[in-house]
C-alpha cells in the first residue's frame, strides 16, 4: 500500500543520491526518496510512497535523441552564425569560420551542434526569415558535407526549421516553445525529428524587464507540460521531445538559482532534459567574471551540476573543457 496520498498541483523532487534504489530515467543518477512540493510546504517521502505513474516517469530510460544515447550525458556545441550573439556573436558569420568551428567542436568532443541564425540574448531583436535562412542553410550544408555529426536547428520559425531539415539538421532547437510559430510544431512532426521545447517568459526583447513567478519551479514546470502537450498534439512524439527550463530567459538571478538547485523536479516530465547555462550573465553576476569569455570555469561548473542532476543534454560553448570536466565526473562518480 502507497503511504503517500498524491494530490493536486505537486511537484516532485527526486533527490540524487549515487547509489540507490530506483535509477534516474535510465541514467546515472539513482533516487531512494523524493521531495514533494506542495504550496509553501515540503516533505521528503520514500519513492515507495509515490503513486507509480509519478515514478514511472521518472525512471522510465528515455529513448535516443537524434541517435544520441540519452542513458548518457551529451554535449550540445553551440554555433552561433549572427553578428549580435551574447558571446560568439560575429566570430562564425563567415562560413569558412563556421565550419572550422564546427569540427573544432566535433574533434573537442560535441556529440551535437546546435546551429542558430537569431540571438536570443535579452534585448535582441527579431531576424527576418531570408536572412536567418541565409546565415543557417549553408553552413548546415557545408557541415553535413563533412561529417554525420547530428545537427540542431535553434529557430522560432517555421520556414527556418524547414530548410534547416532539408540541409540535415536533425532536431528543432525551439526557445520559444512553438509559441512564437506553432507551424514549427507541425514541420517537427512531419520530417520525425525530435524536438527541444524550452521555457521562456516574454519575448528577447523585453523578457528581462521583470520577470515574474509565483513559485519558479512550479510555474516553469507546468508551462513545459503545457509545451510538450501541445507538441504531442502536432503529432510529436512523446519520446521524441526534450525539456529546458530555459536558464536566463524571463529569469532574474534567484529564478535561475532555483531552477538549477531543483533541477531534478523536471525529470517527472518524463523527458529528457537539456540545459543551457553556458556562460550566461548569472555566472558573470555571481562570479564577478564580467565578459562571457571569463565565464567558462562558472560554465563548466554548472554544466557538471546539471549533469549530477540527471540531465542528459548540455548545451555550451566550450566543449573541450566541458568534454575533460565530464569524463573525471565519470570516472569519479560511483
Ligand atoms: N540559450 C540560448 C539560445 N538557445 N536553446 C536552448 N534549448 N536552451 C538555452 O538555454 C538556449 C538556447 C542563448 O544563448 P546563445 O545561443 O549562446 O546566445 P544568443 O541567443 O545571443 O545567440
Amino acid at each position: 500500500m502507497k503511504q503517500y496520498t498524491p494530490q493536486d498541483d505537486e511537484l516532485f523532487r527526486p533527490l540524487i543520491v549515487s547509489k540507490g534504489e530506483n535509477q534516474l530515467a535510465g541514467g546515472w543518477c539513482y533516487f531512494t526518496d523524493v521531495e514533494v512540493f506542495n504550496g509553501d510546504c515540503s516533505q521528503v517521502v520514500s519513492a515507495k510512497d509515490i503513486e507509480d505513474q509519478t515514478l514511472i516517469q521518472m525512471t522510465r530510460p528515455r529513448s535516443p535523441i537524434a541517435g544520441l544515447d540519452m542513458g548518457r550525458p551529451n554535449i550540445m556545441g553551440i554555433l552561433n552564425v549572427t553578428p549580435d550573439s551574447f558571446s560568439d556573436g560575429g566570430r562564425y558569420l563567415d562560413p569558412a569560420c563556421a565550419l572550422d568551428q564546427a569540427m573544432k567542436m566535433v574533434s573537442d568532443g560535441a556529440d551535437i551542434l546546435d546551429i542558430g541564425g537569431e540571438s536570443t540574448r535579452p534585448g535582441a531583436k527579431e531576424v527576418g526569415i531570408d536572412e536567418e535562412l541565409a546565415r543557417t542553410v549553408p553552413v548546415i550544408e557545408a557541415i553535413r558535407a563533412q561529417s554525420d555529426v547530428p545537427i540542431s536547428i535553434d529557430t522560432r520559425k517555421a520556414a527556418v526549421g524547414k530548410a534547416a531539415l532539408a540541409a540535415g539538421a536533425s532536431l528543432v532547437n525551439d526557445v520559444a516553445a512553438f509559441t512564437f510559430d506553432p507551424a514549427l510544431a507541425d514541420v517537427t512532426a512531419r520530417a520525425r525529428v525530435p524536438a527541444c521545447v524550452m521555457h521562456a517568459q516574454g519575448l528577447p526583447a523585453t523578457m528581462q524587464n521583470n520577470p515574474t513567478y509565483g513559485d519558479v519551479v512550479k510555474d516553469v514546470s507546468k508551462a513545459l507540460s503545457g509545451h510538450v502537450a501541445f507538441a504531442r498534439s502536432k503529432g510529436i512524439a512523446l519520446d521524441q521531445i526534450v525539456v529546458d527550463p530555459g536558464i536566463g530567459f524571463g529569469k532574474t538571478l534567484d529564478h535561475n538559482v532555483l531552477l538549477l538547485r531543483n533541477l531534478s523536479a523536471f525529470h517527472s516530465l518524463g523527458c529528457p532534459i537539456l540545459l543551457g547555462a553556458s556562460r550566461k550573465k548569472f555566472i558573470g553576476t555571481l562570479t564577478g567574471a564580467e565578459t562571457a569569455a571569463d565565464r567558462v570555469s562558472g560554465s563548466v561548473a554548472v554544466a557538471l551540476h546539471a549533469v549530477s542532476q540527471g540531465a542528459q543534454i548540455v548545451r555550451v560553448h566550450d566543449v573541450a573543457e566541458t568534454r575533460q570536466a565530464l569524463r573525471m565526473q565519470g570516472a569519479l562518480f560511483h
